[in-house]
């Protein structure tokens, strides 16, 4: 795997990052233009321009847009991992998913079979751009399906201000804060297996964190990352070890003040080189490499909040970052 022909990258230095017409996620190739050498692709990454399961402000549904948009300046090579990304995977742009925007639980379906169909199911891992948080569930579950049902479920790290796991709200469960709670009903996520990182307040009961308590879920709330952060998330990391995970990242765990363009802000949150030395870390906890990620979604950004462009470019880091991660378990 390691001599075949990766996707390639336009140079930087002869062909201009602000052109080039159309742009795709960090000027990966359009799916449908991968020469076939060079597929199957490792990672597609596709769009979900949804935003009817938010419970205050809309606009996700633009992130797709914006995050492309800004990722142009996303550079393949990680100084801190000595890692060169396209030189290690093949990665492809697959548009955007179809949406069914006037019901999330309709969406949920419409999403999750265009994801089913992406790349090669037997090879392809997905990255998911929101949109809201409510469409996590469904790149969950294709990768699930994709993956063969792994027994007991998926493990999954998490990256919100919320846990996301309220049962109903306003009469909808397949909102933005209910993806998880359908994950787990459904077989698809472990609560066990499930570590949320960046937790912060205040909560409209005490209540909210009843299911994640009842059900094995580990937080790490903002405040503790201070304090034995690094202990908790280091534990989990080793037990979880090379078991297949995913991951989720809500880009509200950062703070406002840095990334403003996002709907249900939370005060008191990440600043970016925080958030992004979280997920380098993760590069040895994991029985001393990085997570087994089978797939991953970055969700929530809303650019109408966003005038500079900087949480969606914040966002497309992660998205890099996150593909680091397994190319360094590939590498
Ligand atoms: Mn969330």
């Amino acid at each position: 795997m390691a001599d075949a022909p990766r996707t390639t990258l336009p140079n930087p230095r002869a062909n201009p990052r602000f052109g080039g017409g159309a742009c795709t996620f960090c000027r990966y190739p359009r799916l449908e233009d991968v020469p076939k050498e060079q597929q199957p692709v490792d990672w597609a990454l596709y769009g979900v321009p949804f935003d009817s399961g938010v419970t205050y402000r809309p606009g996700t549904r633009f992130g797709p847009r914006a995050i492309r948009d800004e990722s142009q300046y996303v550079k393949p090579y990680h100084i801190e991992h000595d890692l060169m990304l396209t030189d290690i995977l093949s990665l492809a742009d697959a548009g955007d998913s179809p949406v069914a925007n006037f019901s999330c639980e309709q969406n949920a379906q419409v999403v999750t079979e265009f994801a089913m169909g992406v790349g090669d199911p037997a090879h392809t891992k997905l990255m998911a751009v929101g949109g809201d948080h409510s469409i996590a569930y469904a790149n969950m579950k294709a990768t699930f399906e994709r993956r063969g049902r792994p027994e007991g479920g998926l493990a999954l790290l998490h990256f919100d201000s919320h846990v996301d796991t309220v049962d109903v709200t306003m009469g909808e469960k397949w909102s933005h804060a209910s993806p998880f709670i359908r994950a787990v009903e459904d077989g698809i996520l472990n609560p066990k297996k499930m570590l949320s990182i960046g937790i912060k307040g205040p909560l409209n009961t005490p209540d909210d964190l009843n299911y994640a308590k009842e059900h094995g879920v580990t937080i790490v709330t903002r405040e503790q990352l201070a304090r034995d952060g690094d202990e908790v998330i280091g534990k989990f990391a080793g037990d979880l070890a090379q078991a297949p995970c995913y991951l989720t990242f809500d880009i509200d765990v950062f703070d406002p003040s840095v990334a403003p363009g996002t709907g249900t802000p939370s005060v008191g949150g990440l600043l970016p080189h925080e958030g992004l030395s979280l997920l380098r870390r993760f590069a040895k906890a994991f029985a001393g490499g990085p997570p087994n990620i089978i797939g991953a979604d970055v969700v929530e950004v809303l650019p109408d909040r966003d005038p500079t462009g900087c949480t969606a470019l914040l966002a497309a880091h992660v998205m890099f970052e996150i593909l680091c991660l397994d190319a360094l378990g590939r590498r």
